[in-house]
């Protein structure tokens, strides 16, 4: 790895220092460090990656709540910066994570170090399609003749508007967990505090001032977008037609996405279902509800399958930090 890449690994690294939080899973020395959040949907899908690939990783928990909020460290924006998405900031705002929709935001998890290669990675399509190429090839999660189905799959689950759900709230009906609802009021002006004092400390570093102007911007877009009634009612009818969709791809009896192979684009779909079911979606195949009557009897089915895998459980059901909510009881025991 150059010099100058191990001198942003270690300032970015320099306050995570808990062992708790900074920890190698796996077995052996590991070629990756991940910067991750145990609830963000984004790092699921990665973890989940990492495990079905059975790779060792050092992985770091960037604290995403407030007041912490890890992620926006001038050293970790910095590291993020030497990948290259191909693509200028993020600065608007959609209620989507996907870099091809919003482009990049310099101040988010997961990123990859790739110790082997001397690279950062960034952007959860970008590192899963990565760690499927470059750790154990032979037991691809891509084979070659899936590779459009599931690119297509991963872009639907990329394109889902899962942020809008998590921070806004349906104008008739807010369905969200208890704790999401009460931490909710005022968290994107108490991010925007955040973003705005550490622009100060970076105002003599254009690129660096630039990112996080951006991120200005996009925080204050996410804002007017969660408090639209007509943005949030569009947001989750969004999600009810992708799972109506889904399920008339899964009809025909199939086991996973693409057929009889499990593959990343059911890495993908199992991170997105769960967190639908764990904001309280699950109506969305469950049905019987207000805002959609109809049983998706094949996504259903699909979950279940998806949610048992051991990888799965380990990478996000049991992750440490991970809070129940009363939707997911259920794969918690009693609580
Ligand atoms: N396209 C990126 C998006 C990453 C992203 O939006 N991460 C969210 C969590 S899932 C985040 O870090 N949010 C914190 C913030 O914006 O303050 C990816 O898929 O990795």
């Amino acid at each position: 790895m150059s010099e100058l890449l191990e001198s942003l690994v270690a300032k970015a690294n320099a306050p995570l220092t808990n062992p708790e939080m900074n920890r190698t899973v796996g077995d052996g020395s590991p070629r990756f460090e991940l910067y991750h959040f145990a609830l963000s949907l984004c790092s699921q899908k990665v973890r989940v990656c990492l495990a079905e690939k059975g790779v060792t990783y050092l992985a770091h928990d960037i604290n995403l709540q407030i007041p912490l909020l890890g992620n926006y460290d001038p050293a970790y924006v910095q590291l993020r910066l030497e990948a290259d998405p191909g693509v200028g900031f993020a600065s608007a705002y959609t209620g989507r994570s996907s870099v091809a929709t919003e482009g990049f935001d310099p101040a988010v998890v997961p990123t990859l170090v790739d110790h082997a290669a001397g690279r950062v990675v960034v952007d959860s399509v970008e590192i899963c399609r990565y760690i499927d190429a470059v750790a154990d090839p032979d037991g691809s999660l891509t084979p070659p003749e899936l590779a459009t189905e599931i690119a297509a799959e991963i872009a639907i689950v990329d394109d889902t508007p899962h942020v809008a759900v998590f921070y806004g709230a349906h104008p008739d009906l807010d369905f969200r967990p208890e704790r999401i609802r009460r931490g909710m009021p005022g968290v994107h002006d108490r991010k925007l505090a955040k973003i705005r004092a550490a622009r100060e400390l970076v105002a003599s570093d254009q690129r660096l001032a630039a990112a996080y102007d951006a991120k200005i911007a996009k925080e204050e877009a996410g804002k007017l977008h969660v408090m639209s009634a007509g943005r949030m009612r569009a947001s989750v009818n969004e999600i009810l037609t992708i799972v109506r969709d889904l399920d008339r791809r899964l009809d025909d009896g199939r086991t996973w996405i693409c057929g009889e192979q499990f593959t990343l684009a059911d890495v993908f779909w199992a991170v997105s279902l769960f967190r639908l079911k764990w904001l309280g979606m699950s109506f969305a195949w469950a049905g019987g509800h207000t805002l959609n009557r109809a049983v998706r009897p094949a996504v259903a089915g699909y979950g279940e399958r998806l949610f048992e895998r051991p990888e799965f459980c380990a990478a996000v059901i049991n992750w440490p930090g991970i809070p129940s909510t009363e939707y997911v009881s259920d794969h918690y025991g009693q609580q």
